[in-house]
């Protein structure tokens, strides 16, 4: 973290977090290469689990290391291409007792083997009843909020962490705790924002890619990779490791906030990260190989769940509004003129998109209905939105595309509008007003990091303590719902306006 960069962020978003050249200390890594398997990378705590120095194992054959029908097995695992850290076998040290299980994944032309204490097979039947309970919950909720609510409660009893919490990413990637269970003397975190910087862009996308992630202890050494001659570690990704050692920046992060061990299991919704289950406890917390397996089928089955809730949630926002989007349709499929069709269902027009106000501009000419800016104002919106967007475009922040129409806020904080095809500069907006709102977030969002004022070095914020941030000029959000109501109504001008001029063609003739 270089002192001469001038802004944190890019810092923060630099770091090449899937390339640390080393590990964490619960489990060794073997990275094997060629033909023969010959090992190109070993972590240097091998030792003290095989009792081999790193730099003794490199360059030997993986039949050196492992027994032959664990090597079998993992080259069985190879033969598809699954998900990384499902690939999952026990295996046995060459002339040895010990056992592991172990993962393994391809990285590159590497072969990467990762091993772990083997689980308990007792632990493992009581973890897996415990799953599934809590996923016959989960789909027993009645809604959003009492799911995720559950999700967070029946995960902490799961996994015997101190606090578990469902962390939901907003459009703009910073994120809030939408739902909560801790130990009762733990301070809450539900309901505060953290901002996007203390998730990274590049951690994101990794947990797109690595669905469980785990820290048993945030003061464990790191142990470093040892390559074979003409190998750099640093340039084994290690994206879909299990064990790869945690950026240092996070490290200090957990420390602020008072955390000895986590775990975080992605949710992925649409192939977009939706947000992530985070677990937090006060001392060092191992988890096991069925326990991270059941992590990830929990977390595969919350998301699969939200996708499907929040499907439904969209329709039933819509099916509440066909009442006003009919009005205007039949509307529509009769006026003799667009505007002043319109013009006769405004009240509707308005209640379809939730709006306050909207703005019409057909053919030159404009009609304004409800509580709207002035015509140059709108006429402004409809060209900004229009830059952005084919058919459909909103914003709950017009000031942000326009600095001027901070002004305006009052009737139209943000917009949504619809184009015509071959008719620029044509277009329907809907207008809706300003929402003040408070925000909590979990620390000061402006100073996310912290510069130490003798060294000049940065580290993440020491204060995690309610900053309050009071927001305005912002309207509420359009969503799916919005977006799929304004494309109907939409197809239904487009009809009209054929049918119209068709209509006067045929009078003309
Ligand atoms: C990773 N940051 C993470 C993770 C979480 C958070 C959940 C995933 C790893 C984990 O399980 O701990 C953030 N944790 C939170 C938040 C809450 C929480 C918001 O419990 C709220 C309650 N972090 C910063 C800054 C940087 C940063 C400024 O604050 C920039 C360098 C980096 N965060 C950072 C990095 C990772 C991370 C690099 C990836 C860590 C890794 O997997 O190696």
């Amino acid at each position: 973290l270089s002192q001469l960069s001038p802004d944190p962020k890019s810092v923060c978003e630099a770091e090449p977090i899937t390339r640390p050249g080393a590990v964490q200390p619960f489990g060794f890594l073997v990275a094997v290469e060629g033909e023969e398997k010959r090992v190109a990378f070993a972590s240097a705590n091998v030792v003290a689990f095989l009792g081999r120095a790193a730099s003794d194992l490199v360059g030997r054959p993986l039949s050196e290391v492992l027994c032959e029908a664990s090597c079998a097995r993992i080259d069985s695992l190879m033969d598809t291409e699954r998900y990384a850290p499902t690939n999952f076998t026990r295996v046995r040290v060459r002339d040895d007792a010990a056992t592991f299980d172990a993962v393994a994944h391809r990285s590159g032309r590497h072969l990467v083997v990762e091993c772990l204490a083997p689980a308990e097979p007792a632990d493992a039947a009581q973890a897996i009843s415990d799953a599934q309970r809590l996923i016959q919950r989960l789909r027993e909720a009645p809604d959003l909020d009492t799911m995720l609510a559950r999700a967070a409660d029946e995960a902490r009893a799961l996994t015997g962490f101190d606090r578990a919490m469902v962390y939901r990413f907003d459009e703009d990637d910073h994120g809030a705790v939408v739902a909560e269970s801790r130990r009762a003397d733990l301070e809450p975190y539900l309901g505060l924002h953290y901002p996007a910087s203390d998730i990274p862009s590049q951690a994101r996308r990794m947990y797109l890619l690595q669905r469980v992630r785990h820290i048993p202890d945030i003061d464990a050494v790191p142990a470093a990779l040892v390559g074979a001659p003409g190998h750099d570690p640093a340039d084994l990704d290690l994206t879909h490791s299990v064990v790869r050692a945690v950026s240092p920046y996070h490290v200090a992060y957990l420390r602020n906030m008072g955390v000895k061990a986590t775990l975080a299991v992605s949710l992925i919704v649409d192939d977009a990260l939706w947000g992530m289950l985070v677990f937090h406890h006060g001392r060092r917390r191992d988890v096991d190989c069925t326990m991270r397996g059941l992590c990830d089928v929990v977390g595969q089955a919350l998301s699969a769940l939200v996708d499907v809730r929040t499907g439904a949630d969209r329709e039933a926002v819509v099916a509440s509004r066909t009442a006003a989007i009919r009005a205007v349709e039949r509307e529509l499929a009769e006026a003799d003129a667009i505007g002043t069709g319109l013009g006769t269902v405004a009240d509707r027009l308005n209640e379809a998109m939730g709006a306050g106000g909207c703005y019409i501009r057909i053919g030159g000419a404009s009609l304004r209905f409800g509580t709207t800016p002035p015509e140059p104002a709108c006429r402004t919106i409809l060209a900004r939105l229009a830059e952005e967007g084919a058919g459909y475009c909103a914003s709950a922040e017009l000031r942000t595309r326009d600095r001027a129409l901070a002004a305006h806020a009052e009737s139209a904080a943000g917009a949504a509008a619809i184009f015509l095809p071959g008719r620029p500069g044509d277009g329907v907006v809907w207008f809706r007003p300003e929402r003040r709102r408070t925000i909590s977030w979990g620390g000061d969002p402006n100073r996310p990091v912290h510069i130490d004022p003798r060294t000049g070095e940065l580290g993440p914020r020491r204060s995690f303590a309610t900053f309050l941030e009071e927001v305005d000029g912002t309207s509420t959000r359009f969503d799916a719902a919005d977006a799929e109501v304004a494309l109907r109504l939409r197809r239904a001008v487009i009809a009209a306006l054929l049918r119209i001029s068709e209509e006067r063609l045929n009078w003309a003739r």
